[in-house]
């Protein structure tokens, strides 16, 4: 026998094996499906539409998540969401114009509602809108998701009923040509349909997405949507819910020691697979891409998560400190890809001792990013913005520490007298008509005074120069102030560099 015949039998040997194997498994889980498939369908007697109490459902922006539901009978939904194209600051100083929000948020709103209830969706597009939109619900089962059932041109509003039928997190987003475009520029949220029972009570549930930004570069000011490099899976930005930093700092979520934390973790791409991972935790529980029918996989360190789809993971950290949320394929942390959680409580020799004192300093935010040390910066779109000679003429420092720091009062000599400003809440938006900037954007000082920028609005870093390069402060996050003393009479006009409508004058007498 020819050595080939001989393999030849031998490969159909192993096909007959696989195949007859396959069979025998596959009998075993359909029938244990059948049984599950029938359970499920005998628990979801649908109460009438008639017959449904009304109430207003319940949902949060991330990374907040809505109480859970409690109530064991079926209800009516009913949400109002507003479409609105806007502006929103994806990193320090970055400005994206195609900002295009379900309640002008990205993340758009998760929803929580249960199993069996009606949800009674109300669509609203604002007048100024450029474009028609609709919302694809993963949730429902119907054409498109309900999408043309709620296409709603500028001005006009649209009603969908749908029934929550099976259990999960789901993904929801516009699904207007061009639609990957759309979900691009943030049309997107969740629905987050509990089982019967619901789910079990845990200490902290959170609410987190991971998506990816397009734009031609990083540096300061104002940003398009890029479809080049859309096309070719090239983001400038892969975030957690919605802009670089999101999650960290004063913006960390923060949880308790051995209370088991959950965080519903979608990811709205539009093109990566995410493989996310909780540096110095290991999930207990990982409800794989949002299935909250089957039992969950247990102690896993990093799971896959879709584009389109989700994952809800738990663990219960044992020792105190500040844990990132990362997406391990790694190099994504150059791009944004980080959170952190504070977890607060003791420290627990017996689970986590270290024994060297150069180690003994807690894990921080600082010390993973790279702050202060020689290490790569995880947030170069941070660190080359603070570096735009455009937007910056004399920036005075390009140190990614004095980008995320409090700014705290100036080294310059506070002088009697002197002036200050306010950069006030919501300058960072710009809108039609009058608005506020800076408060007032006029004043008057003699030589010798300063003049103390505050920041003093609300999420929105801002920064201030001289237009002819007199001065210029770093990025100041909310709280931060910069102080400036005026030697030379003149005028002197500043703007602020992400929000070039932000403009006043000093009148140095
Ligand atoms: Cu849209």
């Amino acid at each position: 026998m020819s050595d080939k015949i001989y393999r030849w039998l031998i490969s159909g040997f192993a096909v007959v094996l696989a195949v007859g194997l396959g069979l025998f498994i596959g009998k075993g889980s359909f029938g244990q499906n059948k049984e599950q498939k029938e359970r499920d369908r005998a628990q979801l007697a649908l109460v009438p539409k008639a017959h449904l109490p009304s109430e207003e459902a319940r949902w949060t922006f991330a990374p907040d998540v809505p109480a859970p539901i409690g109530r064991r009978e079926q209800r009516r939904e009913v949400v109002h969401w507003t479409i609105r194209e806007a502006q929103s600051e994806i990193a320090p100083g970055v400005i994206y114009d195609d900002s295009w929000g379900f309640e002008g948020r990205v993340p758009g709103p998760l929803l929580r509602v249960r199993v069996g209830d009606l949800v009674e969706v109300h669509l609203r597009n604002v007048l100024n809108s450029m474009r028609t939109h609709n919302i694809d619900f993963h949730f429902v089962m119907g054409p498109g998701g309900g999408a043309s059932a709620l296409s709603v041109a500028p001005g006009e509003e649209a009603v969908l009923e749908a029934r929550a039928t099976a259990p999960g997190f789901y993904m929801f987003h516009c699904a207007t040509p061009d639609i990957p475009m759309h979900i691009a520029n943030g049309m997107y949220g969740f629905v987050l349909v509990e089982p019967e029972e619901g789910l079990p009570a845990v200490g902290r549930e959170l609410y987190v997405v991971q998506s990816e930004i397009y734009t031609n570069d990083d540096k300061p000011g104002h940003k398009n949507f890029d479809m080049m490099r859309a096309d070719k899976a090239d983001p400038q930005y892969v975030v957690f819910n919605g802009s670089v930093g999101a999650l960290l700092k004063d913006q960390a979520p923060i949880a308790t020691q051995n209370e088991t934390v959950r965080l519903f973790v979608g990811n709205a791409g539009p093109n990566l697979i995410s493989s996310f991972h909780v540096i110095g935790q290991i999930f207990d529980k990982v409800y794989r891409e949002g299935d909250l029918l089957s039992p969950p996989a247990r102690s896993l360190q990093t799971t896959l998560i879709p584009a389109g789809g989700s994952a809800v993971v738990e663990f219960t950290p044992p020792v105190a400190g500040t844990f990132l949320l990362v997406d391990h394929a790694i190099f994504r942390l150059h791009h944004g890809a980080v959170g952190s959680l504070n977890v607060h409580g003791q420290e627990n020799a017996e689970i986590f001792e270290p024994k060297t004192p150069r180690n003994m300093a807690p894990m921080s935010e600082d010390a993973h990013l790279g702050h202060g040390g020689q290490g790569a910066m995880p947030m170069p779109p941070a660190t080359a913005s603070a570096k735009s000679a455009n937007f910056t003429p004399s920036a005075p420092t390009s140190d990614p520490r004095t980008l995320f720091a409090q700014a705290g009062p100036s080294a310059a000599p506070q002088l009697a007298g002197g002036a200050t400003i306010k950069m006030l809440p919501g300058s960072g938006i710009w809108k039609k008509g009058p608005m506020q900037t800076f408060g007032p954007t006029t004043v008057s000082i003699k030589a010798g005074q300063t003049v103390t920028f505050a920041n003093t609005d609300v999420g929105m870093a801002h920064s201030v120069f001289g237009e002819k390069g007199e001065f210029a402060s770093p990025m100041l996050t909310p709280g931060g102030t910069f102080t400036k003393q005026f030697d030379q009479k003149g005028v002197v006009h500043f703007q602020c560099a992400p929000h070039p409508w932000m403009k006043g004058t000093i009148i140095v007498k």
